[in-house]
């Protein structure tokens, strides 16, 4: 007989609740949990089938025996490979002190395991994928409302008018966000649709705005303009929760909708019947901000810009507007403990500088790129240990070639991993994650109007010699002398530690693997606020005070995005809806469905260049080269070139994705440190390449 099992999935990062049936030891199904998702699951949950199948994966421990990069690998023991590590891991403690020893993840509900690992050897220096992704974002939220990115949930559901800048929603998915923008369009509500191209977003919006690349900012303030013209924003809340209202007001002043229209192209009915919109919407609109309001010089504004919008809508703490995720402390429960806190904080000074060189930076994961310049320099201490756990730098940072300079002056690199990263082939040590159907995962707490405890169960035995993570870093932690901090030998063990503050047993996931901690979402008295906003002020700070001890304008006069000098175009890329990033491309079902990506380039432009649908063109950065198809289509700017981020990926045991396509990436020359000293992030569409037709010959796959 089947039998269901709880799970979560893992093919991408949003981990989405999953039921598992299976039978004789075999999967027969995965659908999406039935009490959370209604059964929904996308493409690339449903082929997780696929990668368990699949064997072009790590199936042991792999040491590397050939130079760098060169693909040759002893298969060994876990115990021969831990104990490597473990070694290597002393050896660099011995020489540089446990600072010189690095981790990154990949963030999210189980960051807390590796976190405890790095600082239970006594570093700092834990780091994630972040300043690739939301940490303009995250940054810009801090500093107005005092809590980050993820200080916000988004009732998308239940509002009338959903704005999104650069945010994919339909296409870079997570599943119930979907469902809530489905049911928001079918109940009449709005769907204002930002982009330099055409989408399955934008198709579906009720106002598609196509913008010249770059000028997000100045569309966002030509919409505070017209709001705060229009008076069409919240007093009250303004007055009674805010601080810098009238320097904002005299700022926006020479913004005007005429002038935002023009400088981003687009007709000046559109933004004044957005902004006519807006009024009878208003509070119950939500500017979503997304990850990365794309990459450009002046995002950061751009997304601070974005959140001042939702303040002046006064849409906090109400339904269809942003919402304070609720904790477990909010329904009276104790949370789940946690492995991180019970660990002395090492002492010293993070080696990316966040925290003391870079105060208005949050600490928690820094900013990575800023450790690969601590490997080039030395300053200001030698890095020269680096492990990643579910996290391929490679395919995250742009650049790779300097960031293999950088690597080479560590003398332990090491990948946990499901896959064959890009960059686990540059490293020294491949530990092999089992996959997430193989395996269980710590308990997490999944916040919200309605928070709750979630888990992961193992639905199958691991096919290979694969190992899960709570059982690596535990392992390596014994090894390593640090094994009390992880107090535990088995998973039961580790989830009924987790428990105990709570009050509840992992019975009670049987039924629906999750628990519930409250019946009806909780919602905070908005005439009642104070103390949520983390500020310096404790106020929604307009003009911030952690931006002017930095040096930092608050409020920043916006200045044009660069045009692309004549022949070269901006590279900007994006998501697929049946890809995670790059570790889907070899997944055998999700390659049938999207095999390799190409290059979208606008239909006159393509003219002047000679360039026809399915042309294979070179894209040229300085010194790398992609050759790729040509999509041609009226549906994108001039200025602009688009792909699809995660391809041309280089590990030969991956024969479905290997050279299939072109990676942005590695075209990114010279982005590694380009980064927005406001926000941290990187500023990755600031890339201009050469669009060419190729002599190449379509059939051969071959390096760039
Ligand atoms: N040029 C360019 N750069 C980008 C982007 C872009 O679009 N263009 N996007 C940026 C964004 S938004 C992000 S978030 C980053 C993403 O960058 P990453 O976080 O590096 O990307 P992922 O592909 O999500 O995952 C990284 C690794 O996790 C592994 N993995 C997957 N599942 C598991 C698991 O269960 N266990 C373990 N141990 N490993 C697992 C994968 O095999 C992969 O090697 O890249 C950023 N960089
Ligand atoms: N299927 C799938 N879903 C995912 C992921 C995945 O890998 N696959 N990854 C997840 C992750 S880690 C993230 S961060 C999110 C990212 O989700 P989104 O933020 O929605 O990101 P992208 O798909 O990268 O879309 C970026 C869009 O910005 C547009 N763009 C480029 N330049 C400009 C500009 O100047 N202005 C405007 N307005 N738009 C511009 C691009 O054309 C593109 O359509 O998706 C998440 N969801
Ligand atoms: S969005 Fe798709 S791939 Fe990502 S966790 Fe959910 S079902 Fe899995
Ligand atoms: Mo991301």
């Amino acid at each position: 007989m089947a039998k269901t099992v709880w799970s979560m999935c893992g093919m991408c990062s949003v981990r989405c609740p999953i039921r598992v049936e299976v039978e004789d030891g075999k999967i027969k199904w995965i659908e999406g949990n039935p009490h959370l998702l209604g059964g929904a699951l996308c493409a690339k949950g449903s082929a997780a089938i696929a990668l368990h199948k699949d064997s072009e994966r790590p199936q042991q421990p792999l040491i590397r025996r050939g130079g760098r990069g060169a693909g040759k690998w002893d298969p060994v023991s876990w115990e021969t490979a831990l104990d490597y590590v473990a070694e290597k891991i002393n050896n660099i403690r011995e020489k540089y002190g446990a600072r010189a020893m690095m981790l990154s993840c990949r963030g999210g509900p189980w960051a807390d395991l590796p976190k405890a690992f790095i600082h239970a050897l006594g570093s700092p220096n834990f780091t994630n994928h972040d300043s690739a992704c939301g940490r303009n974002v995250h940054h810009a939220c801090k500093t107005l409302y005092g809590v980050g990115r993820k200080g916000f949930i988004y009732d998308i559901k239940n509002t009338k008018h959903l704005v999104l800048f650069g945010r994919n929603i339909l296409a870079s998915l997570r599943v119930a966000e979907v469902q809530q923008v489905m049911d928001m369009l079918d109940k009449g509500g709005r769907l204002t649709y930002v982009d330099v191209r055409q989408s399955l977003t934008g198709i579906k919006s009720t106002n598609f705005m196509q913008v010249r690349p770059g000028t997000d900012y100045a569309l966002a303030l030509g919409m505070i303009h017209g709001i705060i013209k229009a008076e069409a924003y919240d007093k009250e809340f303004i007055e009674k929760y805010t601080t810098g209202f009238d320097e904002l007001v005299s700022f926006i002043e020479p913004y005007d909708v005429n002038w935002a229209a023009k400088e981003c192209g687009i007709k000046v009915g559109r933004l004044k019947r957005f902004i006519k919109e807006v009024t009878e919407d208003r509070p119950k609109v939500v500017f979503h901000p997304g990850w990365m309001l794309s990459r450009y010089r002046d995002s950061f504004y751009a997304s601070r810009a974005l959140s001042i919008l939702n303040v002046l809508m006064g849409n906090i703490e109400i339904e269809g507007g942003q919402q304070f995720p609720k904790t477990p402390g909010d329904c009276g429960i104790k949370g789940l403990r946690t492995l991180d806190s019970q660990i002395p904080k090492p002492e010293e000074k993070r080696a990316d500088g966040v925290g003391w060189k870079y105060k208005h930076f949050d600490k928690g994961p820094g900013l990575f790129h800023l450790f690969y310049e601590a490997m080039a320099t030395g300053e200001p201490y030698p890095i020269k240990g680096i492990i990643c756990y579910r996290h391929d730098p490679f395919n995250c940072f742009p650049d790779v070639t300097a960031q293999k300079e950088a690597l080479d002056n560590c003398e332990l690199i090491v990948s946990i991993d499901t896959h064959y990263s890009e960059f686990g082939w540059y490293s020294d040590v491949i530990l092999p994650e089992s996959m997430f159907l193989e395996r269980e995962t710590p308990i997490a707490t999944q916040k919200g109007p309605k928070p709750r405890f979630i888990l992961r169960q193992r639905a199958v035995e691991p096919r290979f010699d694969t190992k899960p993570s709570w059982e690596i870093f535990k392992r390596l932690a014994d090894k390593l002398g640090a094994g009390e901090y992880f107090p535990y030998n088995t998973i039961e063990e580790y989830w009924n530690w987790q428990l105990e503050p709570t009050g509840y047993s992992i019975e009670d996931f049987n039924e629906k693997g999750f628990v519930s901690l409250t019946d009806k979402p909780i919602m905070y008295d908005r005439d009642n606020l104070d103390g949520k906003f983390k500020t310096p002020s404790s106020k929604i700070e307009f003009v911030s005070q952690v931006l002017k001890e930095a040096g930092l304008p608050s409020l920043k006069p916006y200045e044009s995005p660069q045009k692309p000098a004549k022949g070269k175009f901006r590279l900007v890329f994006g998501r697929s809806p049946v890809h995670a990033h790059g570790h889907t491309i070899n997944n055998p079902l999700l390659h049938e469905l999207f095999p390799e990506n190409s290059l979208w380039i606008n239909t006159r432009s393509a003219a002047k260049l000679g360039i026809k649908e399915g042309d294979l063109v070179d894209v040229i950065a300085e010194t790398r080269k992609g050759t790729v198809k040509a999509h041609v289509t009226d549906f994108i700017h001039p200025e602009a070139v688009y792909t699809v981020h995660g391809f041309g990926r280089q590990v030969p045991l991956q024969s479905r994705a290997y050279h299939a396509g072109m990676s942005d990436q590695k075209l990114q020359e010279g982005l590694l440190q380009d980064m927005d000293p406001a926000g941290g992030g990187l500023c990755l569409c600031e890339k201009f390449v050469i669009v060419r037709r190729s002599s190449r010959n379509p059939k051969r796959r071959v390096e760039l």
